[in-house]
């Protein structure tokens, strides 16, 4: 559904993405490409979530790594930190302060039926960390503190925004209207992009097999690869069906990256075998890709660049941070600093 506009004050749109690893093409058709897309209709403030991150493991170093590559793609993917302020979670402390906050007023019971927290702690069952457990009053801090209309995701993000408005009407209810009530923003195709590899999963960035996604930044060869390996099935005709798992996501993926539909892709394909619809994905997705590869090898060797313009995102998030987190602590009562 497209959201619906006012016509004097623009929306205001939030989302985040972890610098947990390679940025997939699921990421990008998911969630990044709307955020694109948003920024003249709207105001959007987009962040790194790298608190987020340390809910698993990491390496220091690779982590750094991770998180500056993930900023560089990201402007590589067209945001513009001009319009759109852009920065990293950890630099705006107020994300954590008010995390706390709502961890007082979400319920154990409602993290406990989260099912990215089921999925997780069974990933990881050696580190089910309290981090992991609260990490969508995280989330929801992040949403709320901006007052954001306006949540672009992919759908498995759809209950922590379901929780996100739980958490804030509770809040709305015991202290009086504080925070604006968020729907996510979720595309009509490419929400659920699945693995290469086992169709009936979401494709992950944290796959352990590497032909299973595709990274945004993977090589020309390297998406051809994959997609030339891509699971189908047995049919041989290109076309939607249920029970197709591997031919449909291989036409959202088309789709996404050439709008054409369901018709006009099993007109082109009448006729052929999954060889030549699988090497048109290919290629369709190389060319969608190129220019974003172009733009990241320019922004990842300026690193004053990216320093400045992720130090400059911090400055201007904050200033609306603060002011939502300082209504907050007046409501509930904390004493006020007059000094
Ligand atoms: P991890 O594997 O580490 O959990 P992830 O690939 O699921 O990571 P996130 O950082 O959790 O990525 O998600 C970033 C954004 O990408 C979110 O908006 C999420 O909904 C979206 N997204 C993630 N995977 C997909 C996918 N397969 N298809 C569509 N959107 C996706
Ligand atoms: N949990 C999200 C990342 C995220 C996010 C957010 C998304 C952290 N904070 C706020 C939207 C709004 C995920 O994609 N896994």
């Amino acid at each position: 559904m497209e959201p619906e506009k006012t016509q004097n004050a623009k929306k205001v749109i939030f989302s985040a993405i972890q610098p947990s690893g390679t940025i997939t093409l699921g990421n990008y058709l998911g969630a990044l490409k709307n955020w694109i897309g948003l920024q003249d209709e709207y105001d959007c403030i987009y962040a790194l979530a790298d608190l987020h991150t340390i809910t698993v493991r990491q390496e220091p170093a690779k982590f750094r790594r991770n998180a500056l590559e993930a900023y560089a793609l990201l402007l590589a993917c067209g945001i513009d930190p001009q319009k759109s302020p852009f920065f990293v979670q950890s630099q705006v402390s107020e994300h954590a302060q008010l995390a706390w906050i709502l961890n007082c007023y979400t319920q154990f019971g409602e993290l406990q039926r989260m099912t990215q927290f089921k999925d997780k702690s069974q990933k990881h069952p050696d580190n089910i960390n309290a981090g992991l457990f609260t990490y969508p009053s995280l989330m929801a801090a992040d949403i709320l503190l901006y007052q954001a209309d306006l949540v672009p995701v992919g759908v498995d993000q759809k209950q922590h925004i379901e929780l996100t408005r739980n958490i804030a009407e509770r809040f709305n209810g015991l202290y009086g209207q504080t925070f604006k009530l968020p729907d996510g923003y979720i595309p009509k195709t490419g929400a659920k992009i699945m693995s290469l590899q086992d169709p009936t999963h979401k494709m992950s960035k944290s796959d352990e097999n590497v032909n299973a996604s595709i990274a945004v930044l993977d090589r020309p060869e390297d998406i051809m690869r994959k997609f030339k390996r891509a699971v189908t099935d047995s049919e041989a005709c290109v076309r939607r069906a249920p029970g197709k798992d591997g031919v449909n996501n291989l036409m959202g993926i088309y789709t996404c990256v050439t709008g054409r539909t369901d018709e006009q892709i099993e007109a082109e394909f009448a006729g052929k075998g999954y060889g030549d619809f699988k090497a048109a994905v290919g290629e369709a997705v190389v060319e969608h890709l190129r220019p974003i590869h172009e733009k990241f090898d320019e922004y990842i060797k300026n690193k004053d660049y990216l320093e400045a313009c992720y130090a400059q995102g911090a400055q201007k998030a904050e200033a609306i941070a603060r002011k939502t987190l300082r209504k907050v602590m007046k409501k509930v009562g904390f004493l006020q600093q007059k000094f």
